[in-house]
């Protein structure tokens, strides 16, 4: 196994094999097994282009003989940040091929979160895209590559614009394939990273096998009900877990599905899409959902012709009742909640499901062999009904973070159960119903927030003595991002603290939607910084003013 990985013990192992949830089969065969099938059936819809499962798979055959002869091998780790267009495919298919390691990015994310992916992996490449949303990624790429001396090759999808260090895959695409690149990874080995929402100063990556992967894929594309028939509208970024594998696109690529891949999730974008490749299946965060909903709802989207759709999963973060129970009667489709982890387990309420149990719970795991415990602070499991801490392990939730050792031993129990930070009940059903969250970590729309590592990036302002980013309640989003900052000497302006965390390379969604300036910061019986304390306030003040704007 890739070193810094911690594997399921053996007797799990063997448990899962002949249980038949892990089958040997490995995401390098992955897409060259489905183009036999499926040869001549619409594999992805996007960016004006429309690839048959053949012309996918020669495709990402030709590149990967490209990135072969570039120098590229099995278990490099290649840094992959592209948007949702078709190369996304052909890119991280042309590495499983080669047994390379995609370590997948978001395109929101900055400088200071790819130059830490490509250092902490030891990237033998990143991938990114020329410009897209008005951000030109090849700046980013020679930041990067100043900042942490690598990697190697930055390969752009599109133009490099004449940039000497750059590589366009366009001209590293073989003539033909060389079938002597094709890698032969064990199954029961790594096949990519993932970046977790992070609770601690730096992202964990979470390693998962192929083995591991390809069941929660099968299980999930069989849960939902996919069929060769199925259009999946990909209106989140397509790498992060929800749509890659719950099921996503790798569930609908299992079953010989269309993937339309929107580039961007708003409903103009997405119902017009959605119209004209008759999509019967998508996957969106809450604040997605209610734009849609409110677009339909008499909105300008009104008019949009939306019988083709069969099912819209929302998940990420919770999905009110309210909002819940809305979506038959605006999108006439089935809502799927969709409670999922990038570490492993995944929950969905079923098809079958009264109406009830959809709106009010997040649904109930994958596996038979989902262990679900939830436990009260003593870490004695509490009965059904009552809130607790949820933990887990399973044929498809990791064991460790990729070389973290100290993080581990505090992220998992000794017997090898994830703690979740979440706040769970469970239902006589087995549903879950979420009900908050003890780990340190925001939740804004499902796009997640690890405080401290903005406090980090706020603390290296010369004028700030101290912060602490906490959560504040918001209609839309559920939550946003408030910092308290305590300054040194004269405080910076708003507008200037803001602009230096930009200036130092942070995700848009990272950088705080409010600064409260302050002198002292309420302390815990042992003097810690009170977070409860912070978000109380700062809830209380948002109350009074939307009192005084809005006293009726
Ligand atoms: C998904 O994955 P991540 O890794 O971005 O975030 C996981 C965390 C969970 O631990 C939980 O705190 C929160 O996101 N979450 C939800 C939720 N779905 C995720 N909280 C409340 N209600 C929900 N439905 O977010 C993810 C991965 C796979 C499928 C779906 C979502």
């Amino acid at each position: 196994m890739l070193d810094g990985c911690t594997p399921w013990p053996e007797e799990f192992a063997d448990r899962y094999r002949a249980a038949g949830y892990w089958t040997g089969e490995t995401l390098t065969g992955f897409l060259r097994d489905r183009a036999r099938s499926f040869a001549d059936l619409t594999a992805v819809v996007g960016g004006g282009r429309r690839w048959t499962y053949a012309e996918l798979d020669e495709r990402a055959d030709r590149l990967a003989t490209g990135l072969a002869r570039l120098g590229l091998k099995a278990g490099d780790r290649v840094v992959v940040q592209l948007p949702n267009r078709p190369e996304v495919f052909e890119v991280v298919f042309a590495l499983f091929r080669l047994g390379a390691l995609p370590v997948y990015a978001l395109p929101a994310h900055r400088l200071a979160e790819i130059g830490y992916l490509c250092s902490f992996t030891e990237a033998a490449a990143l991938v990114i895209t020329d410009t897209d949303a008005g951000f030109d990624y090849r700046d980013m790429a020679a930041d990067v590559r100043a900042q942490v001396g690598g990697p190697d090759h930055i390969l752009v999808a599109g133009s490099t614009g004449g940039s000497p260090g750059l590589t366009a895959l366009e001209d590293l695409r073989a003539d033909a394939a060389d079938p002597a690149v094709l890698a032969a990874p064990d199954p029961s080995d790594v096949a990519f990273l993932q970046l977790s929402g992070g609770t601690t100063g730096l992202p964990k990556l979470i390693p998962r096998t192929h083995d591991d992967y390809l069941y929660s894929v099968r299980a999930s594309a069989d849960i939902c009900g996919l069929t060769p028939a199925t259009v999946y509208l990909g209106a989140l970024p397509i790498v992060h877990n929800f749509p890659m594998s719950s099921p996503g696109f790798l569930g609908v690529f299992h079953v010989g599905g269309t993937v339309v891949l929107a580039p961007d999730p708003s409903p103009a974008t997405c119902l017009e899409l959605i119209e004209a490749e008759r999509v019967t299946h998508t996957a969106v965060v809450p604040p997605v959902a209610l734009l849609w909903l409110e677009a339909v709802d008499r909105g300008p989207q009104a008019h949009r012709d939306l019988s083709s759709l069969q099912v819209f999963q929302v998940g990420g973060a919770k999905f009110g009742p309210k909002a819940a129970r809305r979506v038959r009667p605006v999108l006439g489709c089935a809502l799927q909640q969709v409670f999922g982890m990038a570490e492993g387990l995944v929950n969905y309420t079923r098809a079958d499901d009264d109406e009830e149990t959809v709106v009010h719970t997040q649904g109930r795991p994958i596996s038979p062999d989902d262990e679900v415990r939830v436990v009260g602070p003593d870490g004695a499991d509490v009965p059904v009904g009552e809130v607790g801490h949820l933990l887990t392990r399973g044929p498809y939730t990791i064991r460790g973070y990729y070389r973290a050792p100290e993080h581990n031993a505090a992220a998992f129990t000794p017997d090898g159960f994830y703690r979740t930070g979440d706040l769970v009940r469970r239902t006589p059903t087995g549903h879950l119903v979420v009900e908050g969250r003890v780990k340190d970590q925001i939740n804004r729309g499902g796009e997640k927030v690890a405080p401290d590592e903005i406090e980090n990036h706020i603390l290296a302002h010369p004028a700030v003595h101290d912060a602490a980013v906490v959560a504040m309640p918001d209609t839309f989003l559920g939550e946003r991002t408030c910092a308290y900052v305590i300054p040194r000497g004269a405080a910076p302006t708003r507008s200037e603290l803001l602009g230096f965390l930009r200036g130092r390379g942070l995700a848009g969604y990272k950088i705080p939607d409010r600064v409260e300036f302050t002198d002292e910061f309420p302390a815990t019986g042992i003097g810690k910084v009170s977070k409860r304390e912070l978000r109380e306030a700062i809830t209380d003040h948002l109350r009074a003013a939307a009192l005084r704007t809005d006293p009726g």
